[in-house]
């Protein structure tokens, strides 16, 4: 495993990834409630701001946005990805190499592998090549750790979700992005059974400010590093807002409620 705490996706030690690959993993229905949310400018903007470590984009909007903005955002290359149009078992084909990433300006890595669909194997001989050119270019790689397909009947359980981090490990994935468990009993157990890859939360569907919050401070008092988020920040009015408050519970340690008061 890399030093990858010293990488630039961290801040003392915790993370707080802005992701927005949602017009590939989702199409406009993500873009439809708050009008401008298309606009990838509005995100990079959003990057900006001190809470955020990094920001994973696809290729397209890496190559076309992160030019103006390389001095003040740190680019996470999410180097696979799918739509949703298709049918059939789960698969994430690679979109962009680690050596394309790198010549963009790319400081870390980010990569779906879907543990237990029937594209499994083919998925873990291409993530191989992934971590191994990243660790070439000295680039930390965050597994989004997405345990789905036909055999796997709960995608939120406990045991599911701790094995998906198990599997970043086994595979060399510097840190986990994984969905929460739903308590943080059940989240402390994917912490240990990840260690020592680090596990961040995925961010989710947007819900409210108290729900979110909460989850995320749930997640941190269990020993999760930070998160992956982009519906729960673009999707609000005032990214910056949201910002501020995860800014306190993520990185200052502070609580849900706290954060919600100030
Ligand atoms: P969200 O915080 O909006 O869930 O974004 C995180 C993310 O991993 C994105 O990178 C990706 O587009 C999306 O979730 C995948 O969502 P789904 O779970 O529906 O496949």
């Amino acid at each position: 495993m890399l030093p990858v705490k010293d990488s630039p996706i961290y801040r003392d030690g915790t993370m707080l990834v802005l992701a927005y690959d949602h017009g590939l993993e989702h199409g406009p229905s993500d873009f439809q409630n708050v009008p401008g949310t298309e606009d990838p400018e509005r995100v990079f903007e959003a990057a900006t701001h001190d809470a955020v470590t990094a920001l994973a984009v696809g290729k397209g909007l890496a190559e076309a946005y992160y030019p103006s903005y390389e001095d003040d955002v740190t680019l996470m290359a999410k180097c696979n990805g799918n739509s949703n149009l298709s049918v059939g078992e789960p698969y994430s084909p690679p979109t962009w190499s680690v050596d394309y990433a790198a010549e963009v300006g790319a400081e870390a890595v980010g990569y779906t592998l879907y543990a237990g669909s029937n594209h499994e194997d083919k998925m873990v001989k291409e993530f191989r090549k992934v971590q191994e050119d990243a660790r070439d270019h000295d680039m930390p790689v965050v597994m989004w750790a997405y345990p789905r397909g036909q055999p796997i009947k709960d995608t939120g359980s406990e045991e599911v979700i701790s094995y998906a981090g198990r599997i970043g490990l086994e595979l060399g994935a510097d840190v986990v992005k994984c969905k929460y468990t739903g308590t943080p009993e059940s989240m402390e157990t994917v912490v240990r059974m990840s260690h020592p890859t680090d596990v961040i939360l995925s961010g989710g569907s947007k819900t409210s400010d108290q729900e979110f919050l909460e989850s995320v401070e749930a997640a941190m008092g269990v020993g999760c590093k930070g998160l992956a988020v982009g519906r729960n920040v673009f999707q609000r009015e005032d990214p910056t807002d949201i910002l501020d408050k995860l800014e306190g519970v993520v990185h200052e340690g502070e609580s849900a409620d706290a954060a919600l008061a100030d």
